[in-house]
Protein backbone atom coordinates (compact mmCIF):
# COMPACT_ATOMS: atom_id res chain seq x y z
CA UNK A 1 0.00 0.00 0.00
CA UNK A 2 2.81 2.40 0.85
CA UNK A 3 5.84 3.63 -0.71
CA UNK A 4 9.13 1.86 -0.06
CA UNK A 5 11.72 3.83 1.87
CA UNK A 6 13.74 4.22 -0.33
CA UNK A 7 11.38 5.90 -2.87
CA UNK A 8 12.51 9.55 -3.70
CA UNK A 9 11.71 12.08 -1.07
CA UNK A 10 9.65 13.48 -3.79
CA UNK A 11 7.69 10.62 -4.11
CA UNK A 12 7.16 10.67 -0.44
CA UNK A 13 6.23 13.97 0.09
CA UNK A 14 3.35 13.21 -2.32
CA UNK A 15 2.17 10.95 -1.03
CA UNK A 16 2.62 12.64 2.53
CA UNK A 17 0.18 15.01 1.37
CA UNK A 18 -2.10 12.19 -0.20
CA UNK A 19 -2.42 10.95 3.02
CA UNK A 20 -3.28 14.31 4.59
CA UNK A 21 -5.53 15.73 2.21
CA UNK A 22 -7.60 12.32 2.38
CA UNK A 23 -7.74 12.46 5.97
CA UNK A 24 -9.43 13.89 9.04
CA UNK A 25 -7.82 12.89 12.27
CA UNK A 26 -4.33 13.29 12.68
CA UNK A 27 -2.15 11.98 16.12
CA UNK A 28 1.01 14.30 16.39
CA UNK A 29 4.01 13.23 18.28
CA UNK A 30 7.93 13.81 18.61
CA UNK A 31 10.69 12.22 20.29
CA UNK A 32 10.78 11.82 24.48
CA UNK A 33 12.67 14.90 26.41
CA UNK A 34 10.91 17.49 24.10
CA UNK A 35 12.91 20.05 23.11
CA UNK A 36 12.00 23.01 21.33
CA UNK A 37 12.53 21.47 18.03
CA UNK A 38 10.80 18.22 18.70
CA UNK A 39 7.52 20.38 20.44
CA UNK A 40 8.36 23.48 18.09
CA UNK A 41 7.60 21.22 14.51
CA UNK A 42 4.91 19.08 16.71
CA UNK A 43 3.03 23.01 16.94
CA UNK A 44 3.72 23.99 13.33
CA UNK A 45 2.05 20.63 12.09
CA UNK A 46 -0.76 20.90 14.52
CA UNK A 47 -1.56 24.31 13.93
CA UNK A 48 -1.39 23.79 9.81
CA UNK A 49 -3.52 21.07 10.24
CA UNK A 50 -6.42 22.50 11.87
CA UNK A 51 -5.84 26.09 9.10
CA UNK A 52 -6.53 23.03 6.55
CA UNK A 53 -10.04 21.69 9.13
CA UNK A 54 -8.70 18.63 10.26
CA UNK A 55 -8.34 17.31 13.62
CA UNK A 56 -5.17 17.21 15.79
CA UNK A 57 -4.29 15.07 18.80
CA UNK A 58 -0.93 15.66 20.36
CA UNK A 59 0.96 13.09 21.82
CA UNK A 60 4.55 12.80 24.07
CA UNK A 61 5.61 10.42 26.54
CA UNK A 62 7.05 13.20 28.46
CA UNK A 63 5.68 16.38 30.16
CA UNK A 64 6.16 19.68 28.36
CA UNK A 65 9.53 21.11 29.72
CA UNK A 66 8.53 24.79 31.58
CA UNK A 67 10.80 26.35 29.42
CA UNK A 68 8.41 26.02 26.81
CA UNK A 69 4.92 25.68 28.15
CA UNK A 70 3.92 29.24 27.29
CA UNK A 71 3.88 28.11 23.32
CA UNK A 72 0.11 27.87 22.32
CA UNK A 73 -1.13 24.28 21.87
CA UNK A 74 1.99 22.99 24.71
CA UNK A 75 -1.32 22.43 26.93
CA UNK A 76 -2.60 19.66 24.72
CA UNK A 77 -0.10 17.96 24.65
CA UNK A 78 -0.95 14.28 26.42
CA UNK A 79 1.06 11.54 27.82
CA UNK A 80 -1.38 9.15 26.59
CA UNK A 81 -3.26 8.32 23.86
CA UNK A 82 -6.80 8.02 25.11
CA UNK A 83 -8.66 4.26 24.22
CA UNK A 84 -11.00 3.95 21.30
CA UNK A 85 -9.25 6.42 19.13
CA UNK A 86 -8.62 5.97 15.68
CA UNK A 87 -6.09 8.34 13.52
CA UNK A 88 -6.03 8.66 9.43
CA UNK A 89 -2.44 9.00 10.09
CA UNK A 90 0.43 9.62 12.82
CA UNK A 91 2.98 12.38 12.03
CA UNK A 92 6.19 11.57 14.35
CA UNK A 93 8.86 14.85 14.39
CA UNK A 94 12.15 15.15 15.05
CA UNK A 95 12.81 11.45 16.05
CA UNK A 96 14.90 8.63 14.27
CA UNK A 97 13.79 5.96 16.89
CA UNK A 98 10.85 3.92 17.62
CA UNK A 99 12.03 3.75 21.38
CA UNK A 100 12.25 7.58 21.59
CA UNK A 101 8.38 7.52 21.29
CA UNK A 102 7.78 5.89 24.45
CA UNK A 103 6.12 2.87 26.04
CA UNK A 104 2.88 4.46 25.76
CA UNK A 105 2.48 5.16 21.74
CA UNK A 106 -0.16 3.11 20.53
CA UNK A 107 -0.53 0.27 17.51
CA UNK A 108 -0.48 0.63 14.21
CA UNK A 109 -4.38 0.18 14.59
CA UNK A 110 -4.80 2.96 16.41
CA UNK A 111 -1.81 5.80 14.47
CA UNK A 112 -2.67 4.62 10.98
CA UNK A 113 0.20 4.81 8.43
CA UNK A 114 3.50 6.79 10.24
CA UNK A 115 4.84 9.76 8.59
CA UNK A 116 8.49 10.64 9.85
CA UNK A 117 9.23 14.77 9.54
CA UNK A 118 12.76 14.77 10.70
CA UNK A 119 16.10 15.94 9.85
CA UNK A 120 18.68 13.45 12.02
CA UNK A 121 21.75 11.84 10.32
CA UNK A 122 22.15 8.74 12.89
CA UNK A 123 18.74 6.94 12.81
CA UNK A 124 17.05 3.38 13.02
CA UNK A 125 14.05 2.38 10.76
CA UNK A 126 11.18 3.86 11.77
CA UNK A 127 8.08 5.14 9.79
CA UNK A 128 6.38 4.24 6.58
CA UNK A 129 6.50 7.43 4.97
CA UNK A 130 9.94 9.38 5.89
CA UNK A 131 10.61 13.26 5.05
CA UNK A 132 13.88 13.54 6.37
CA UNK A 133 16.57 16.14 4.97
CA UNK A 134 19.51 15.94 6.90
CA UNK A 135 20.08 19.70 5.68
CA UNK A 136 16.92 21.01 6.82
CA UNK A 137 18.04 23.32 9.61
CA UNK A 138 15.21 21.89 12.15
CA UNK A 139 12.50 19.33 11.59
CA UNK A 140 9.82 22.22 12.33
CA UNK A 141 11.67 22.94 8.50
CA UNK A 142 10.34 19.59 7.16
CA UNK A 143 6.86 20.59 8.85
CA UNK A 144 7.00 23.60 7.42
CA UNK A 145 7.53 22.37 3.55
CA UNK A 146 4.57 19.77 4.31
CA UNK A 147 2.42 22.33 4.94
CA UNK A 148 3.90 24.40 1.95
CA UNK A 149 3.37 21.35 -0.13
CA UNK A 150 -0.18 20.95 1.52
CA UNK A 151 -1.34 24.69 0.24
CA UNK A 152 -0.21 27.09 3.55
CA UNK A 153 1.53 29.84 2.29
CA UNK A 154 4.79 30.91 4.27
CA UNK A 155 3.61 34.47 4.49
CA UNK A 156 0.79 35.12 6.02
CA UNK A 157 0.67 32.53 8.83
CA UNK A 158 -1.45 32.54 11.83
CA UNK A 159 0.87 34.07 14.88
CA UNK A 160 1.16 30.94 16.90
CA UNK A 161 1.91 28.66 13.94
CA UNK A 162 4.85 30.95 13.22
CA UNK A 163 6.12 31.29 16.63
CA UNK A 164 6.37 27.42 16.71
CA UNK A 165 8.40 27.36 13.66
CA UNK A 166 10.73 29.93 14.97
CA UNK A 167 11.32 28.37 18.16
CA UNK A 168 12.01 25.43 15.98
CA UNK A 169 14.56 27.54 14.40
CA UNK A 170 16.55 29.08 16.61
CA UNK A 171 16.33 26.01 18.86
CA UNK A 172 17.96 23.87 16.76
CA UNK A 173 20.44 26.36 15.39
CA UNK A 174 21.32 28.03 18.80
CA UNK A 175 20.11 31.09 17.40
CA UNK A 176 21.89 30.75 13.87
CA UNK A 177 24.93 30.03 14.94
CA UNK A 178 25.27 26.39 14.09
CA UNK A 179 26.65 25.25 10.81
CA UNK A 180 22.98 23.57 9.85
CA UNK A 181 22.05 27.57 9.64
CA UNK A 182 21.38 28.31 5.99
CA UNK A 183 19.68 30.47 3.27
CA UNK A 184 15.78 28.70 4.30
CA UNK A 185 16.65 29.15 8.01
CA UNK A 186 16.75 32.48 7.06
CA UNK A 187 14.17 32.88 4.53
CA UNK A 188 11.71 31.02 7.39
CA UNK A 189 12.69 32.99 9.86
CA UNK A 190 12.31 36.07 7.85
CA UNK A 191 8.35 35.01 7.18
CA UNK A 192 7.93 34.14 10.93
CA UNK A 193 9.24 37.63 11.44
CA UNK A 194 6.41 38.92 8.43
CA UNK A 195 4.08 37.13 10.37
CA UNK A 196 3.95 38.89 13.92
CA UNK A 197 7.02 37.17 15.57
CA UNK A 198 9.32 39.21 17.74
CA UNK A 199 12.85 37.62 18.31
CA UNK A 200 13.16 39.23 21.53
CA UNK A 201 9.63 38.32 23.29
CA UNK A 202 10.92 34.96 21.81
CA UNK A 203 13.76 35.13 23.64
CA UNK A 204 12.86 36.07 26.62
CA UNK A 205 9.98 33.23 27.45
CA UNK A 206 12.87 30.50 26.39
CA UNK A 207 15.78 31.47 27.83
CA UNK A 208 15.15 34.44 30.45
CA UNK A 209 12.63 32.44 33.16
CA UNK A 210 15.80 30.88 34.86
CA UNK A 211 14.40 29.32 38.41
CA UNK A 212 16.95 30.81 41.38
CA UNK A 213 17.08 26.38 41.56
CA UNK A 214 18.93 26.15 38.38
CA UNK A 215 21.74 28.63 39.61
CA UNK A 216 22.13 26.22 42.34
CA UNK A 217 22.42 23.67 40.53
CA UNK A 218 24.91 24.91 38.05
CA UNK A 219 27.51 25.44 40.95
CA UNK A 220 27.23 21.80 42.07
CA UNK A 221 27.76 20.58 38.52
CA UNK A 222 30.52 23.01 37.23
CA UNK A 223 32.79 21.37 40.06
CA UNK A 224 32.20 17.88 38.59
CA UNK A 225 34.48 19.71 35.25
CA UNK A 226 36.98 16.91 34.07
CA UNK A 227 39.31 16.82 31.27
CA UNK A 228 39.84 13.80 29.13
CA UNK A 229 41.91 12.73 25.98
CA UNK A 230 44.36 15.83 26.26
CA UNK A 231 42.02 18.51 27.23
CA UNK A 232 39.72 17.32 23.98
CA UNK A 233 36.73 16.12 25.93
CA UNK A 234 35.44 18.08 28.94
CA UNK A 235 32.82 15.98 30.87
CA UNK A 236 30.42 17.44 33.40
CA UNK A 237 28.42 15.18 35.50
CA UNK A 238 24.95 15.43 36.98
CA UNK A 239 23.22 13.12 39.80
CA UNK A 240 19.95 13.02 41.59
CA UNK A 241 21.66 14.38 44.69
CA UNK A 242 22.65 17.17 43.33
CA UNK A 243 18.98 18.00 42.10
CA UNK A 244 17.97 17.49 45.98
CA UNK A 245 20.91 19.61 47.03
CA UNK A 246 19.65 22.10 44.43
CA UNK A 247 15.92 21.70 45.48
CA UNK A 248 15.78 21.39 41.47
CA UNK A 249 13.75 19.27 39.23
CA UNK A 250 14.76 17.72 35.55
CA UNK A 251 13.11 21.61 34.54
CA UNK A 252 15.88 23.47 36.11
CA UNK A 253 18.87 22.01 34.23
CA UNK A 254 19.03 23.55 31.17
CA UNK A 255 22.07 23.31 28.82
CA UNK A 256 24.68 22.56 31.02
CA UNK A 257 26.48 20.69 28.41
CA UNK A 258 27.71 23.93 26.29
CA UNK A 259 29.51 25.24 29.27
CA UNK A 260 31.60 21.84 28.71
CA UNK A 261 32.14 22.30 25.04
CA UNK A 262 32.84 25.98 25.36
CA UNK A 263 36.09 25.42 26.70
CA UNK A 264 39.07 26.72 25.07
CA UNK A 265 41.22 23.39 23.73
CA UNK A 266 38.10 21.28 23.97
CA UNK A 267 36.88 19.38 20.93
CA UNK A 268 34.18 17.15 23.11
CA UNK A 269 31.84 18.59 25.50
CA UNK A 270 29.75 16.15 27.51
CA UNK A 271 27.17 16.06 30.42
CA UNK A 272 26.09 12.44 32.06
CA UNK A 273 23.00 12.78 33.88
CA UNK A 274 22.99 9.89 36.24
CA UNK A 275 19.12 9.30 36.93
CA UNK A 276 16.51 6.24 37.48
CA UNK A 277 19.02 3.64 36.89
CA UNK A 278 20.27 4.80 33.57
CA UNK A 279 22.77 7.07 32.54
CA UNK A 280 22.18 9.54 29.87
CA UNK A 281 24.81 11.33 27.95
CA UNK A 282 24.52 14.03 26.18
CA UNK A 283 27.59 15.12 23.67
CA UNK A 284 28.55 18.01 22.19
CA UNK A 285 30.73 18.81 19.51
CA UNK A 286 32.82 21.63 17.87
CA UNK A 287 32.89 20.12 14.52
CA UNK A 288 35.86 17.82 14.78
CA UNK A 289 33.96 14.89 15.61
CA UNK A 290 31.09 13.27 14.32
CA UNK A 291 29.34 12.75 18.06
CA UNK A 292 26.30 11.04 16.19
CA UNK A 293 28.15 8.36 14.85
CA UNK A 294 30.07 8.21 18.52
CA UNK A 295 26.66 8.35 20.28
CA UNK A 296 25.09 5.36 17.59
CA UNK A 297 27.84 3.00 19.25
CA UNK A 298 25.94 2.82 22.70
CA UNK A 299 22.92 2.81 20.55
CA UNK A 300 21.98 6.39 20.88
CA UNK A 301 21.56 9.08 17.82
CA UNK A 302 21.53 12.13 16.91
CA UNK A 303 23.07 15.17 14.74
CA UNK A 304 27.08 15.46 14.08
CA UNK A 305 27.58 18.37 16.71
CA UNK A 306 24.42 16.99 18.55
CA UNK A 307 23.69 14.06 20.28
CA UNK A 308 22.94 11.55 22.82
CA UNK A 309 22.85 7.94 24.54
CA UNK A 310 21.85 6.07 27.36
CA UNK A 311 23.68 3.17 29.00
CA UNK A 312 22.40 1.02 31.32
CA UNK A 313 23.19 0.48 34.69
CA UNK A 314 25.96 -2.50 35.67
CA UNK A 315 24.63 -2.51 39.21
CA UNK A 316 21.87 -0.80 39.95
CA UNK A 317 22.63 -1.30 43.77
CA UNK A 318 26.09 0.50 42.86
CA UNK A 319 25.80 4.07 41.29
CA UNK A 320 29.47 4.24 41.53
CA UNK A 321 30.39 1.34 39.61
CA UNK A 322 28.09 1.56 36.90
CA UNK A 323 29.19 5.49 36.66
CA UNK A 324 32.65 4.88 36.78
CA UNK A 325 32.18 1.96 33.79
CA UNK A 326 30.01 4.13 31.75
CA UNK A 327 32.60 6.69 31.79
CA UNK A 328 35.59 4.70 31.09
CA UNK A 329 33.54 3.55 27.35
CA UNK A 330 32.70 7.31 26.71
CA UNK A 331 36.35 8.44 27.20
CA UNK A 332 37.51 5.45 24.63
CA UNK A 333 34.68 5.72 22.59
CA UNK A 334 36.26 9.53 22.17
CA UNK A 335 39.50 8.93 21.91
CA UNK A 336 38.92 6.66 18.97
CA UNK A 337 36.91 9.55 17.38
CA UNK A 338 39.22 11.75 18.04
CA UNK A 339 42.27 9.75 16.83
CA UNK A 340 39.88 8.87 13.08
CA UNK A 341 39.11 12.52 13.14
CA UNK A 342 41.78 15.16 11.52
CA UNK A 343 42.98 17.37 14.16
CA UNK A 344 42.07 21.26 12.84
CA UNK A 345 45.60 22.78 15.07
MN1 LIG B 1 15.65 18.75 15.76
Amino acid sequence: MFLPAQQTPLAQLAQAVEIIRGGQRFLIAAHSRLDGDALGSMLVSAHGLQLLGKEVYLYNPDPVPRRLAWMTGAGEVRRKVSGGQRFDATLIHDCGARHLLGDQFPTAHVTGPLIVIDHHEVVSDLGDIVLRDQEAGSAGVVAMRLLAALGVREEALPLELATALFVSLVEDTGWFRYPNTNPEVFRMATAAMRSGVKTWEVALLLDEQLSEASLRLLTKVLPTLERHCNGKLALLTLDDQMLREAQATMDDVGKLVNYARALRGVDIGGQITVSDDRIYVSLRSKGRVHVGELCARFGGGGHHNAAGCTISFVDPSDVAVSLARAKALLISACEDSLNSSPSSD
